[in-house]
């Protein structure tokens, strides 16, 4: 039978079952997308929708939220505390009780053998905010290690301390709504439609409209690169020249805007007497970009009514990555683009709450974007909290990248990782790996018992994830949206705030902060804390927050009790002249002298190696790779080389190779294609043993951020392809 247009079978979408909708947040990416959970009437989560009347994704969601339900009853979740005197022994399954004795004991005794520093944590950017500022409280209030830090230093530090140098604090001024005004938009290393699909969604729905120009700062030829006006493939690490030399330019042919410069910055001359050594020929040389590209960028962008900037791991994974970040800064200074509509410099953050943890975990200073170097934001916390400011170190202690070699040298011996999984996401895992193996004491907190890191550890504590518990998010665009609980936790798991609760009452201390069991509680808390700050929240509750399908900060008590209704979006920072965070209300231009500090390829590791990641997976597919929908894709290790290249070295589509840096190997698959240049090869850091193994991860100096997209590595192809496939199908594992 031939079926015409009219005649065409029906689409029958196969009912679930579902009861009852229940309002959440996703809990992958930054994006921030509003997502409801669909249970049946048994009260299992069946199904996930996108929620139509959201500003942030409008109904709709990615792949990874759309298949979000089914993590909860993945396999190799955590059920039981799990306990063992001896990492070469086997585990056994304890109460919370007694592991919470055994955590406290072990934590005091270390710290009165070896110091209170000795004993050290890390997070993550994926808790709720409500969980992110009890651990701080716990941390800072009551366990007093400072060597307490979290997993953005992965991830948003050098962000962090970029929007901090430029401007006086952390706090991206910008919002989704800029796609909507902007004349011109600039994407540097952040591949958006696989990495925040709904923002990409909202930009080329914007972009369709108004036809503004996308250009793509990449190496690669991304999916963004795919649909850009122009693609400027950069040189691995090098584009602050690029900046520099846009600068260049721009002063040059008196393309900036003074007015703008005179009311809001400090320090004009000292950039425009580093940029003027930054002419688009000597800088084309060092940053690959052809000299005539880097002048019609420059101007394009100058010109533009408004002009934005973004950026994701392409700047901030690089040992210039806080100099990346100012560098955009200093453009969009100059070029007048910061608080106006469509004219902004917005770093794209990562995790679903890596926003939350910068904003209240305490991890680099104190709650609300309070610094442990000012005295009287100190005594304010310790007031607050009611304890003696005494007890705040006056300074930061140690990053996480600093602290796994404080391991190896013996100056810390004990370490709590909640919620993050460095033996797959560190650099050089090999070395991870011994350090982990070199502790007198690790505790592992995770929603997965499966997780690399319990191989090592002598307490597993199992966290209930997601929309299993309650509280909030922010996302990119600085909205706070709320997760509420739509299923029990698994097994005997609980939600990361009952633990960090549970455990404070097991310390001795007279004088303690209290700790409310309620998140809504502990939001208040925050909400009474954030007052007459920049991430001014003090308007808000959960309820509302729900109400207004997420609201972005600020928003004020005083607004609240205006009866100022939350804007639907459209919220910037620094809207007005001098208000930066700076005491003059000003904002730093800095200069950026650029020293080639990678390891670059040679003779002996001639291809660049490029990491990153994909759509379908979300970074150590302890989630993704448990569920089919995801997993199908790109179930084992690949690597992307160019057809040229592997013409040159023998190497077939789909055949096995051996990739090898100074560091170690990983056996991966070849996947030919164009979208790397022959010099370069981009492996997805999603697989346990693979890429990590590889990379050198330099440290940014300012913000200590690891350069995980600049390495230099050699491709052998294997000679036993057959033994070398069942290997990687052994891996498929979940
Ligand atoms: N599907 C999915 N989405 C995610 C995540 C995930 O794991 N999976 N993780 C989330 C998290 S935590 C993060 S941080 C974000 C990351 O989001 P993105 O940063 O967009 O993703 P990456 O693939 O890490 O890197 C982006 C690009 O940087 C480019 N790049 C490499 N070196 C350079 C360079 O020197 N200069 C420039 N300009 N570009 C360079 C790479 O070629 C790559 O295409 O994604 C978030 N969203
Ligand atoms: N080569 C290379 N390496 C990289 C990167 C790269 O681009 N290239 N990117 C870096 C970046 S940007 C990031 S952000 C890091 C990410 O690195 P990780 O943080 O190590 O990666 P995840 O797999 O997200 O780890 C989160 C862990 O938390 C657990 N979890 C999830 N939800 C909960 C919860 O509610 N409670 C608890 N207690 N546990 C939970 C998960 O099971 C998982 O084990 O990787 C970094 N590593
Ligand atoms: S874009 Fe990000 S927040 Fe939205 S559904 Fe996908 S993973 Fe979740
Ligand atoms: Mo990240």
């Amino acid at each position: 039978m031939i079926f015409g247009r009219g005649q065409k079978k029906k689409i029958k979408i196969v009912d679930k079952g579902v009861e009852k909708w229940i309002y959440s947040t996703c809990g992958y990416c930054s994006t921030g997308c509003a997502i409801e959970v669909g249970v049946n009437a048994e009260g299992k989560p069946v199904a996930s929708r996108g929620v139509s009347g959201a500003d942030v994704n409008r109904g709709k969601l990615c792949v990874k939220g759309i298949f979000e339900h089914e993590l909860f009853e993945s396999s190799g979740r955590g059920d039981n505390p799990l306990i063992r005197e001896h990492t070469h022994e086997g585990y056994s399954e304890t109460d919370w009780d007694s592991a919470f004795k055994t955590m406290a004991a072990e934590i005091l005794r270390i710290q009165k053998t070896w110091g209170r520093d000795s004993f050290a944590i890390v997070s993550t950017g994926q808790l709720l905010t409500e969980e992110f500022y009890t651990l701080g409280k716990l941390t800072r209030g009551v366990i007093g290690t400072n060597n307490y830090d979290g997993n953005t230093t992965l991830c948003m530090a050098s962000a962090v301390s970029g929007y901090k140098r430029s401007f006086g604090s952390d706090g991206p001024p910008g919002c989704y709504e800029d796609f909507e005004h902007t004349d011109a938009l600039i994407a540097f290393g952040s591949n958006l439609p696989e990495q925040h699909p709904i923002i990409y969604w909202r930009m080329k729905e914007a972009q369709e409209k108004r036809k503004f120009p996308l250009i793509v700062v990449d190496p690669r030829v991304t999916a963004l690169a795919q649909s850009a006006d122009m693609h400027l493939p950069i040189t691995p690490g090098t584009d602050v020249v690029l900046l520099n030399a846009m600068m260049h330019v721009i002063l040059d042919e008196g393309l900036e805007d003074r007015d703008y410069i005179q009311a809001n910055t400090n320090g004009f001359e000292q950039l425009e007497n580093e940029v003027q050594k930054y002419d688009p020929v000597t800088a084309s040389k060092i940053c690959g970009i052809d000299e005539d590209t880097i002048r019609t960028v420059a101007r394009l962008y100058a010109k533009a009514g408004s002009a934005m900037s973004i950026w994701t791991m392409g700047i901030n994974q690089s040992t210039h990555g806080s100099d990346g970040v100012v560098g955009i800064n200093n453009l969009n200074l100059v070029t007048g683009n910061i608080g106006k509509q469509g004219g902004t410099s917005l770093s794209i953050t990562g995790q679903c709450n890596a926003m939350g943890t910068r904003e209240w975990s305490s991890c680099s200073g104190l709650p609300g974007y309070r610094y442990l170097e000012n005295p009287e934001e100190r005594e304010e916390i310790a007031n607050f909290w009611g304890i003696d400011s005494e007890f705040f170190p006056k300074q930061r202690g140690l990053t996480e990248t600093d602290i796994f070699p404080a391991i190896e040298t013996g100056e810390i011996k004990g370490l709590w990782l909640v919620a993050t999984n460095p033996m797959t996401s560190m650099a050089n895992t090999a070395r991870i790996r011994k350090t982990l193996a070199k502790l007198e004491y690790l505790v592992v907190q995770d929603s997965y018992a499966d997780v690399e890191t319990t191989q090592y550890a002598h307490l597993y504590l199992p966290a209930a994830t997601w929309a299993e518990k309650e509280g909030v998010f922010t996302n990119t665009e600085r909205r706070v949206n709320i997760v509420r609980q739509a299923t029990q936790p698994h097994g005997n798991s609980k939600s990361d705030l009952w633990i960090f609760n549970e455990l404070s009452k097991h310390f001795p201390q007279a004088k303690k902060p209290e700790f409310p069991e309620a998140p809504a509680e502990v939001f208040n808390e925050m909400a009474e804390l954030s007052k007459g700050r920049l991430v001014d929240i003090s308007g808000m509750d959960h309820d509302k927050i729900e109400q207004n399908r997420g609201i972005q900060w600020p928003y004020t008590e005083a607004q609240a009790e205006r009866g100022e209704a939350p804007k639907p979006g459209g919220k910037r920072l620094y809207t007005e002249d001098g208000t930066f965070s700076y005491a003059d209300g000003r904002a730093k231009l800095i200069p950026l002298p650029f020293i080639d500090n990678n390891e670059v390829p040679d003779d002996d590791f001639p291809y660049w190696l490029n990491t990153g990641r994909v759509v379908e997976h979300f970074h150590t597919r302890t989630k993704t790779g448990k569920l089919g929908n995801n997993n199908k894709y790109s179930p084992i290790p690949y690597m992307e080389i160019n057809p040229d290249a592997a013409h040159e070295l023998g190497i077939r589509q789909g055949e096995y190779v051996r990739c090898v840096s100074r560091r170690g190997d990983a056996v991966v698959m070849a996947q030919l294609t164009q979208r790397v240049p022959p010099n370069m090869t981009f492996i997805p850091f999603h697989y346990h043993d693979c890429v990590n193994r590889l990379t050198l991860g330099l440290l940014d100096p300012h913000s200590r951020q690891p350069a995980y997209k600049q390495s230099a590595v050699r491709i052998e192809l294997l000679a036993d392809q057959k033994a070398a496939a069942k290997m990687s199908m052994k891996r498929r594992d979940f």
